[in-house]
């Protein structure tokens, strides 16, 4: 069996890729985990400091492989021609909108990341989490809440983030996040469409398919400076895929507020209508005010707003 993570890779997709292929090991499986795009800047830096290996990529598998799928379970985020694949397992922390060919195992809890849903499954299996899964684990969740400053944040996860700790004794928790975001920050010498495509994901909702890009920084220059190539990179996104909108926010950590970048009218009502607090700052960005969140915030107030 294949584990995978989602398009576009964030630290949650690749790290829990390689939890998961260690928890199914223990379990005497076979699995290889695998990834579908380039890391980006902040896992790049965990895997060079925790000296571990990134998964292999790998675009393609042969047809009628088994996979399993890890943080995420939409098709419009999988790997292309899902169809041609038996998908086995779901290890997810999403909304669904998954529609499958046969019965398969579906683990997903409303966590703020999956790999505190795989430490929940290792803990109710007896398995054993060593330093370097607890070291992925609390990279995972550390990403995932930017450090507990995002809404999607549950106790749960700052009980197991201290758990997790007393393994992978990490001197200084606080550092270490600082760290992976100016890492990720680090993004000067990206193009425009690297920047939109670092964290961007494609959803159905109704009939109309939208996508929605998060750039998560400590310094928003690099991005905002780039704002009118930003614009056209999403006029050529909207067009060759058919999109109803597409939307980049800009997710300032330090100040804990976004910003979206609107390529027409139409994205600034969307955004005015979704968030009570936005403030229109010229023709093509809206400030959503502290809006961190794609998951649990930006994704179901537009929903609700152009269904
Ligand atoms: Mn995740």
């Amino acid at each position: 069996m294949y584990i995978i993570g989602h398009k576009n890779p964030d630290t949650d997709a690749i790290v829990c890729a390689l939890i998961a292929a260690d928890y199914f090991t223990q379990l005497g499986m076979e699995v290889t985990p695998i990834r579908l795009g380039e890391l980006n800047k902040e896992t790049e830096f965990i895997l060079k400091s925790l000296e571990i290996q990134a998964p292999e990529l790998k675009t393609e598998l042969e047809q009628g492989s088994k996979i399993c799928l890890v943080d995420h379970n939409e098709a419009s985020q999988a790997i292309d021609n899902l169809e041609k694949y038996q998908i086995d397992w779901v290890i997810d922390h999403h909304k669904f909108n998954l529609q499958t060919a046969s019965p398969l195992n579906i683990r997903a809890e409303g966590l703020a990341s999956t790999a505190s849903v795989l430490y929940k499954m290792y803990i109710e299996n007896n398995l054993e989490i060593t330093e370097q899964i607890a070291k992925l684990m609390i990279c995972g969740i550390l990403s995932d809440t930017l450090n507990f400053k995002s809404p999607t944040t549950t106790d749960f996860d700052i009980q197991i983030m201290l758990e997790l700790n007393k393994i992978a004794n990490f001197e200084d928790l606080d550092m270490f996040a600082t760290d992976m975001f100016d890492a990720k920050s680090n993004i000067s010498n990206f193009t425009a469409r690297e920047i939109v495509e670092m964290d961007y994901k494609t959803y159905e909702i109704g009939d109309k398919k939208i996508s929605i890009g998060v750039v998560e920084t400590t310094n928003t220059k690099y991005s905002l400076d780039k704002s009118q190539e930003i614009l056209e990179v999403i006029r050529e996104l909207k067009e060759a895929n058919g999109l109803y909108t597409t939307i980049v926010f800009i997710v300032d950590i330090l100040k804990e507020e976004s910003i979206g970048i609107c390529e027409s009218d139409k994205e600034v009502q969307i955004l005015m209508n979704s968030f009570k607090d936005s403030k229109q700052i010229d023709t093509n960005h809206v400030n959503i005010g502290n809006i961190l969140s794609r998951k649990k915030q930006m994704v179901p107030a537009i929903e609700k707003t152009i269904l």
